[in-house]
């Protein structure tokens, strides 16, 4: 679409005016149709950044190879600007929102030079939605456009629903990598420098600006920025909650219906949960949303879950038909490769796929790469982070009501992530208070969604720090108020604690996880119907040990372990918190949580 087919007046000179500070050859609208992605598609394909993949293995599909400066989100080139550092708390990093806008707005000049400007509006929830957000991206990569036509909804819709003035958030983003006069990519991923990437907010003005990465929560700006900072923002003021969940559908042998969301960091098991296949007998699981989710109350006074993504963007190493078949099958067609290997007949391949090589490959740099079982030290063919960028229509279990503009009501939350010890299985908190107390503390080891963490345990509150758009204090304030301001406390959630990822000593699992994981679903599903068999401990209510069907390959000596209450374990992890964590959010830390550590430690103590 042409410029002059922009309605509204107030986003036409916004664009006309970031136009005239990076100086684009071209300025194009999109309307998020198949002719304009498969449009975009030819021509990275034909320009050398994009290789089709064979038509008979994946129809529709195509790979790219990204800068190995560009492989993931960069936490330590992303800001939250708000007026004051305070705004920002501990958990991010900050810049005086003026003097970045000024260094962005050099870097943004220019920047575009011999490239064409794609105007994408896009909504983030069900296209009028009363709780949808709409907003406009700006960028010079037509791989941003097609990831966001995937991932969002883009075009037309969007343009007309906001009408002559409506509201829209702004974003800015740009690959950084201006042209000279016939100067082409030849095929490289554009990029800036690390030193010259931002990925930056500006809350108050609820602003995104984007600049010099062209990678996924980098670049693709309605996910983790809009989607999550600067919604975090927006639910803050306005009563709800916008979380780093998945959303599933749990239906029990009788047919009886449950809504689940669960919080884990990234690459912690996200997508493998939401399209589980139950190995319990007549247990089902749907899926609505594998990352993201709005929560907010119903006129019923339930806390009802709404998905705002309409794909998934998930990693790829690991992902088998024995880990996530249902993943394979959505991204088995019309899918967004990035930093995969790539076979002989145009297949991918990466590690964890569930079956060997077939034969050489080219790696996720473009080099020829031969598997060699033998060398435990072989760098991948595929990169870690390595994604699929895949329509969520493609996914056996999509649910009915993934896109239902109200959302559906949540009977439980669940928060976790990866942890070798300590933590067990699964426990229950007491109440709303409780879990928030929970998901303040939980942690994970370090995985590869992100650049540039130190290896070891780093505390996670709710699988959110990266994403937190203001002071994690407060925003802990916020859980705790939106508890509060519930009719009737018996309608909120139930909230847990899980963790697949227990290691024995000798460092095997002591969990098989994945399918089984429904075991796990079936008694917290229990627990919403007062049905499960539960026992009182210091750290919460957890399952009996026979409260939970055991797979196959679990003993109940492993039982036992997983589901005892480690109570050393728990009393480093209190002095940790004491110490380590909890003292970063200063007067912000909600005395409540505080209150909680106390309370906890007193109840181990006593357990000694
Ligand atoms: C993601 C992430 O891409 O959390 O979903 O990094
Ligand atoms: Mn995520």
């Amino acid at each position: 679409m042409n410029i002059n087919e922009i309605k509204h007046a107030g986003l036409k000179k916004w664009v006309e005016d970031f136009a005239a500070l990076t100086t684009p050859d071209k300025i194009y609208v999109c309307d998020g149709s198949k002719a304009e992605y498969d449009g975009l598609i030819d021509m990275m394909v034909e320009s050398g950044l994009a290789t089709r993949l064979n038509p008979e293995k994946k129809p529709g599909s195509v790979l790219f190879r990204s800068d190995p400066s560009d492989v993931a989100r960069v936490e330590k080139r992303t800001y939250i600007a708000s007026e004051k550092k305070e705004g920002a708390g501990p958990t991010n990093n900050w810049i005086e929102p003026h003097e970045l806008k000024k260094t962005m707005t050099e870097l943004y000049r220019g920047s575009m030079k011999g490239r064409t400007m794609y105007v994408i509006p896009f909504c983030m929830g069900p296209v009028g939605s009363e709780f949808a957000k709409v907003g406009v991206e700006i960028t010079d990569s037509e791989y941003v456009v097609c990831n966001m036509i995937i991932m969002t909804r883009v075009g037309k819709q969007v343009l007309e629903g906001l009408g002559k003035d409506g509201y829209f958030v702004p974003c800015y983003h740009s690959v950084g990598k201006p042209l000279a006069e016939g100067e082409s990519d030849h095929g490289i991923w554009p990029c800036a420098d690390m030193e010259h990437k931002y990925i930056a907010h500006f809350p108050e003005t609820r602003e995104i600006w984007s600049y010099g990465s062209g990678y996924g929560g980098n670049a693709l700006l309605g996910k983790k920025c809009l989607a999550l900072r600067i919604a975090t923002v927006l639910a803050r003021d306005e009563g709800w909650l916008a979380e780093h969940m998945l959303i599933l559908k749990l239906t029990n042998p009788e047919g009886k219906v449950r809504y689940i969301t669960a919080a884990f960091p990234s690459a912690c098991g996200k997508t493998n949960l939401a399209m589980l296949i139950p190995t319990i007998k007549d247990w089902k699981v749907e899926t609505l949303s594998d990352d993201i989710a709005w929560l907010r109350y119903g006129k019923d006074g339930r806390i009802y879950a709404m998905a705002v993504e309409t794909g998934f963007f998930g990693v790829a190493p690991g992902t088998s038909a024995q880990s996530n078949y249902n993943a394979l099958a959505a991204a088995s067609k019309n899918t967004i490769f990035t930093n995969v290997g790539l076979t002989e007949d145009g297949d991918v391949w990466w590690e964890g796929i569930g079956y060997d090589a077939p034969g050489p490959l080219t790696d996720w740099h473009g080099n020829k790469w031969v598997q060699d079982k033998g060398n435990k030290e072989q760098a991948p063919a595929a990169h870690p982070n390595s994604r699929f960028t895949a329509p969520a229509v493609q996914c056996p279990t999509l649910a009915k009501e993934w896109d239902d503009p109200k959302g559906v009501p949540v009977s439980a939350i669940l928060f976790g992530g990866r942890r070798p010890s300590t933590i067990p299985l699964v426990h229950m908190a007491r109440n709303w208070t409780h879990g928030t107390f929970l998901g303040s503390i939980v942690g994970s080891e370090v995985t590869a969604a992100t650049l540039d963490v130190a290896s070891g345990i780093r505390r996670d509150p709710m699988a959110m720090k990266p994403f937190i758009g203001y002071n994690a204090g407060d925003y802990f304030q916020h859980w705790l108020d939106v508890g509060k301001a519930a009719k009737d406390q018996s309608l909120l959630p139930k909230i847990f604690y899980v963790n697949w990822f227990r290691k024995t000593a000798d460092g095997k699992w002591l969990w098989p996880g994945y399918g089984d994981n429904s075991r796990v679903l079936k008694w917290i599903f229990e627990c919403c119907e007062g049905t499960a068999k539960t026992v009182d401990t210091p750290i919460g209510i957890m399952p009996t040990v026979d409260a939970i069907d055991r797979p196959e390959g679990v003993t109940e000596a492993d039982m036992k372990e997983l589901l005892s209450v480690d109570v050393d374990g728990w009393l480093k992890e209190c002095d940790d918190i004491r110490k380590n964590y909890y003292p970063q959010f200063g007067d912000h830390l909600p005395k409540e949580l505080s209150e909680l550590l106390d309370t906890l430690e007193a109840k181990l103590k006593a357990a000694k």
